[in-house]
């Protein structure tokens, strides 16, 4: 029988990428996003292999998501995996210069948007005693970075929600896993920076960058292994990035 995957943000990066592997190996897909125009010309592609929903949708909207979950056609409502992927950086200014708002639409993507899915599909996992939680963290949620305030933060929780779903979730059958990408170029540099196609594109020069496919391979990796496999979280890093030394601020001394 055909397994389903759902993701979130499949219109564009990871989640597209993802929609494209599941697909290809034969795996039912459930795929939201706003951008309905991106949303129909995927499925119209992967409908060519599998069966695939569309699901329209703003995923801080949370009686639209509750809705959506609970209209779900018959044939793909027994979800196997679901993939918290939907989130977004926005600006990389010091936290004392930016702007409320964007603050909150990080907290209410990264955050709430992956709780409302969740909350809503863990039930008919436990139910059926099988399933698997993969969400998307970052590097930005181990690590500090000028300007990463928010957005690491939100990728913060991410990771210890995810840590802490594996604790709820003990002896159901369940897995749970954090994926946490370094620099990858996606959509995402261009939406941090409010469209600004040359600054994004900034951020890659000179580099070899993580792919949407390489993670999309990865995070198929992670849910295909023998089912007593549990992957916690994994962080991936293209290899020209790396750590730095501490930053440490200094004062000229007059002797
Ligand atoms: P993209 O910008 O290419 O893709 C983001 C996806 O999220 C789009 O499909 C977008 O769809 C969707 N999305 C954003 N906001 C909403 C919303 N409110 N409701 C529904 N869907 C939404 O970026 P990536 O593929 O790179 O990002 C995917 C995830 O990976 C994010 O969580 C990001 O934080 C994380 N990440 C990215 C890294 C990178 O360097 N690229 C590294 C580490 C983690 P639409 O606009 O159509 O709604
Ligand atoms: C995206 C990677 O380093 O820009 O999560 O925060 S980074």
């Amino acid at each position: 029988m055909k397994k389903t995957v759902l993701i979130t943000g499949g219109t564009s990066g990871f989640g597209e990428s993802c929609a494209r592997i599941f697909a290809q190996n034969g795996w039912k897909i459930i795929v939201t996003g706003r951008r309905l125009e991106r949303l129909e010309s995927l499925a119209k592609e992967l409908r060519q292999t599998t069966p695939v929903h569309t699901i329209c949708q703003d995923v801080r909207d949370r009686s639209s998501v509750a809705e959506s979950v609970s209209n779900l056609p018959n044939d793909f409502a027994g979800i196997d995996v679901l993939i918290n992927n939907a989130g977004l950086a926005l600006g990389l200014e010091p936290a004392h210069q930016t702007d409320l708002d964007e603050w909150e639409t990080m907290v209410d993507t990264n955050i709430n948007g992956m709780l409302y899915f969740t909350r809503l599909i863990l039930p008919r996992m436990v139910e059926k005693n099988n399933g698997h939680i993969i969400n998307i963290g970052s590097v930005a949620g181990n690590w500090p970075y000028p300007g990463g305030n928010v957005y690491g933060a939100t990728k913060a929780f991410v990771k210890q929600f995810s840590h802490n779903l594996r604790a709820d979730l003990l002896g159901h059958n369940i897995r749970a896993t954090n994926i946490e990408p370094g620099i990858a170029e996606t959509e995402f540099s261009i939406i941090r920076f409010k469209g600004d196609k040359e600054q994004a594109k900034k951020v890659y020069e000179g580099t070899q960058p993580l792919t949407a496919d390489d993670i999309a391979e990865i995070i198929y990796w992670v849910a295909t292994l023998p089912p007593h496999i549990n992957i916690n979280s994994m962080e991936i890093m293209p290899t020209c990035q790396s750590w730095s030394p501490f930053a440490i601020h200094r004062v000229q001394i007059d002797e």
